[in-house]
């Protein structure tokens, strides 16, 4: 049975962290699956999860700050391109756990982490590990409050699936504090709803509308999970959409 990978890929604070410290333990828990925990974030204080292979042991920004006497972008930017020469560390770790699940847990910057070359080489040593990877793209749910916030996130979530050439689900986090969203989470009605509000917005809403519409032809998530990460909200929700696409994994559920 090959194991499922999950990677969280999100901006500064949409809550990667959290949401792998409530997934694993949810997998855990309902399950009873084995997951492994991989921390990638060179430049992490504080992780709310125990990891199983932590890169800071290898490479850590602050450390790199210190001895190279940089600031925190640069120090960050100079960890990123040492793991993107060393993405073979982790392809051993995940290739040797014995795991149904890996759950690896990106830098909180997260531009930093997809424009250097780390990122889609380590995506690359990851499928030679599973044929089935999957990145959830975690936003936090209280940034989402327009029409045009939505197509945003669609179009970043194409974007990076282009970028790491693999499937890519957005997942809505922190419900407990924004669940007053209009959107239903039901990609069919989400997509009509923000394409009919958008096209009566000028001319960006106009064009917004017009890529909707193209990406709705290609979406491969059927409903974008709304969870709360904190108070393990929306879970088994979120693994019902992980299992569709990692599937080949087995009969876990
Ligand atoms: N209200 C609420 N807060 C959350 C939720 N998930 C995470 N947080 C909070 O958001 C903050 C950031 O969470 P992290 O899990 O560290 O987010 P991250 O994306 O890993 O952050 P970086 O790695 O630093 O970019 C913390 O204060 C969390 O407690 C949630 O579901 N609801
Ligand atoms: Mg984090």
């Amino acid at each position: 049975m090959g194991k499922a990978v999950v990677a969280f890929v999100g901006p500064a604070g949409s809550g990667k962290s959290t949401l792998v410290y409530a997934y694993s333990s949810w997998l855990a828990k309902e399950i009873d699956a084995k997951v492994y925990k991989v921390n990638l974030d060179t430049a992490a204080e504080y992780i709310p999860y125990e990891p199983d292979f932590d890169v800071r042991i290898y490479i850590d920004a602050h450390r790199i700050a210190k001895e190279l006497g940089l600031g925190p972008n640069g120090a960050l930017v100079k960890s990123m391109d040492m793991l993107a020469e060393n993405v073979g560390i982790v392809e051993n770790a995940i290739s040797g756990a014995e795991a149904d699940f890996v759950l690896i847990d990106t830098p909180g910057q997260m531009e930093v982490f997809i424009f250097r070359d780390v990122a889609p080489k380590l995506f690359e040593a990851v499928k030679r590990v599973s044929k089935d990877v999957l990145v959830l793209f975690v936003l936090d749910g209280e940034v989402i409050r327009r029409f045009e916030d939505y197509a945003f996130i669609s179009i970043m979530s194409v974007a990076l699936q282009a970028r790491l050439g693999v499937d890519v689900v957005p997942v809505i986090n922190k419900y407990d504090v924004a669940s007053d969203l209009e959107l239903m989470g039901d990609v069919i009605s989400d997509v009509d709803i923000v394409a009919e509000k958008l096209r009566s917005s000028g001319l960006y809403g106009e064009m917004l509308a017009k890529i909707m519409d193209i990406l709705w032809l290609y979406a491969k998530a059927t409903r974008v999970p709304r969870v709360s990460a904190k108070n393990m909200q929306g879970l088994e929700e979120l693994h019902r959409i992980v299992h569709e696409f990692t599937c080949s994994c087995g009969d876990l559920t």
